[in-house]
């Protein structure tokens, strides 16, 4: 009696076993689809790489929803300068928004700004052309060590990269409006193919974001 108690003790154990074992695979499908990413393109398909993406043209958010295609202190707002809902804070250039040598900006650029630390953009992208790129953009920075890190997937990211500050170069112009243009930020391989690229605030707050420019490098001639 003893064993044969021992025994069903033991066969009820593995039972729960099982069970609790079905019930987390039963979950785990539910936990990966909540994790799919669910942004769409802004523009209907892919921004191409090699080439200028905006940064204001992230990824639409279902519901206007913090948390999936950006990822911003504020809330979305029903801004004019998108057209699918989800504003968070973009803004046109106007009037005296000038490069780092005095000369004006085109005053109807849009751009991403009242930002923070942490912040992200997502981006759905088509590298064209597998390659080495240099990645660029039109910043204005009115901090020094403002840094940004392009994540393509876990393994193929930038890391961040320090954006020079714009702040000081136009004493008599707000900080936040001097902008610069860089061309070789930094330099990655990419492969070809599909990705959802994040664009992360990875230091400094204040950063205003225009566009962003990936350009393939050529090679050195022999
Ligand atoms: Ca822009």
């Amino acid at each position: 009696m003893h064993n044969r108690k021992a025994i069903a003790s033991g066969t009820s154990a593995a039972l729960l076993l099982l069970l609790v074992g079905a019930s987390l695979a039963g979950a785990a499908p539910t936990a990966n689809e909540s994790a799919k990413y669910t942004g769409l393109s802004y523009k209907g398909k892919p921004a191409l790489i090699p080439g200028t993406i905006q940064a204001e043209e992230y990824d639409i958010a279902p519901e206007a929803a913090n948390g999936i295609t950006f990822n911003y202190n504020n809330p979305a707002t029903k801004g004019p300068l998108r057209t699918s809902g989800d504003s968070i804070g973009l803004a046109r250039f106007g009037d005296g928004h000038v490069t780092i040598e005095g000369q004006p900006e085109a005053s109807d650029q849009v751009y991403l700004g009242w930002t923070h630390e942490g912040e992200w953009l997502k981006y759905t992208v088509h590298v064209d052309d597998s390659g080495l790129y240099s990645i660029g953009g039109h910043f204005s920075a009115a901090n020094k060590d403002s840094a940004l890190s392009f994540t393509f997937s876990p393994t193929l990211t930038t890391g961040p990269i320090t954006i020079p500050t714009t702040a000081g170069y136009q004493p008599k112009v707000e900080v936040y409006h001097v902008w610069e243009t860089r061309d070789a930020l930094t330099e990655i391989n990419l492969p070809k193919g599909d990705y959802v690229l994040t664009v992360k605030i990875e230091k400094g707050s204040g950063l205003n974001l225009d566009n962003f420019t990936f350009t393939k490098v050529t090679e050195p001639e022999a």
